[in-house]
């Protein structure tokens, strides 16, 4: 039987002529020579069966040859990946940072709503939300819009060719006579939601938008009360400075009516082109519920009162962002986009 020196000799001089020249070979070579079960282990192993005078000889050899070993492996590592050119093993440098994955963003119309949402759950008014598939009684009949209203035209509004009586909603004031014919008084909600209406998209027209309503119902609401909370809504929302002024105008649902101005935000009421040099810029309408549009809810119009209100989402942003154009919104272009942040 070979003597352990002798078997160490044979092994050194087997490895030596191995041919260590892929990945796949590195690993056979690594499990043969230098695994928990290789030859190397094997060897270490019968250092237990050889006798005293030979012992330092052996362990010097066989740690020599480790060593050697260990090193070959390293060396035909090292050319591998030279060799290789892959970008696994010579390109790849794992300490760099990561691609950067591009975090996403709210909408500006989302940061703005939300906005508006914050400023009257403060004042005690709840979030209502409904189909934006409408019949005619929700959508117009119930807001004591006349048969012969132009909003009822097809011209102006989506019906669904598969029933009449079916529309896409023109306004969230449906929303508001669902509420009401719940019966649950007093009332005090907003609605938010997607409108649509037909007309020529343009830089100032789409033929769907964003609209909040908002809706009061009580005993003893008054124009005064409504005036109150649009004021406060506009100091929230626009800032201390800003002046508010009413005008009177006609809506079916309300009576009396009115729509309301901010002094201009661009040019300070100085005059600019945003409000086409008046200092001033529409930005809702509003009024008492008409007491028709009550009874129509079930509502005893002699008992209660109410105003309400209705602002479009895209034009408040357009004049808080100065978007010159009410496309861009449903581009969604990311170098629109990722001008808008909020903590809301
Ligand atoms: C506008 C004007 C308005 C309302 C909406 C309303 C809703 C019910 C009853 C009465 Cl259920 N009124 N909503 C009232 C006045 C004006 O919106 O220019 N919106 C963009």
């Amino acid at each position: 039987m070979n003597s352990l020196i002798e078997k160490i000799q044979l092994l050194k001089s087997e490895m030596e002529k191995e041919k260590v020249t892929d990945p796949p070979a590195l690993e056979a070579f690594r499990i043969k020579y230098l695994g928990t079960k290789g030859l190397l282990k094997q060897l270490m192993g019968e250092m237990k069966n050889v006798a005293p005078e030979n012992k330092k000889e052996a362990g010097v050899l066989l740690n020599e040859v480790k060593q050697f070993t260990e090193q070959y492996y390293q060396k035909a590592q090292d050319s591998i990946s030279l060799n290789s050119g892959s970008a696994l093993h010579s390109t790849l440098d794992v300490t760099l940072p990561g691609d950067p994955l591009p975090s996403g963003g709210r909408h500006p119309i989302s940061i703005v709503q939300n906005k508006i949402i914050n400023i009257f759950q403060r004042l005690g008014f709840a979030v209502a939300e409904g189909p934006e598939i409408e019949d005619d009684w929700h959508n117009f009949s119930a807001l004591n819009l006349p048969e012969d209203h132009p909003a009822r035209d097809m011209q102006d509004t989506f019906f669904i060719s598969r029933n009449p009586d079916w529309m896409l909603r023109t306004h969230t004031s449906s929303v508001q006579i669902r509420e009401m014919e719940k019966g649950r008084l007093p009332l005090r909600i907003i609605c938010p939601g997607r409108v649509f209406r037909n007309e020529t998209i343009s830089a100032r027209a789409h033929c769907f938008f964003n609209q909040v309503e908002g809706l009061y119902i009580a005993e003893q609401v008054s124009f005064a009360d409504l005036k109150q909370t649009l004021y406060f809504f506009v100091k929230e929302m626009f800032g201390e400075r800003v002046q508010i002024r009413f005008r009177p105008s006609y809506f079916p649902f309300t009576e009396p009516s009115a729509e309301m101005d901010i002094s201009c935000l661009i040019c300070g009421g100085k005059g600019c082109n945003v409000c086409k040099k008046t200092g001033w810029v529409e930005i809702l309408g509003c009024g008492m519920v008409h007491p028709k549009v009550l009874e129509n809810c079930g509502i005893d119009s002699r008992k209660y009162t109410g105003f309400a209100f209705g602002m479009g989402i895209e034009r408040l942003t357009m004049l808080l962002y100065e978007v010159k154009d009410l496309r861009l919104f449903s581009e969604n272009d990311l170098r629109f986009l990722q001008q808008f942040s909020s903590a809301l």
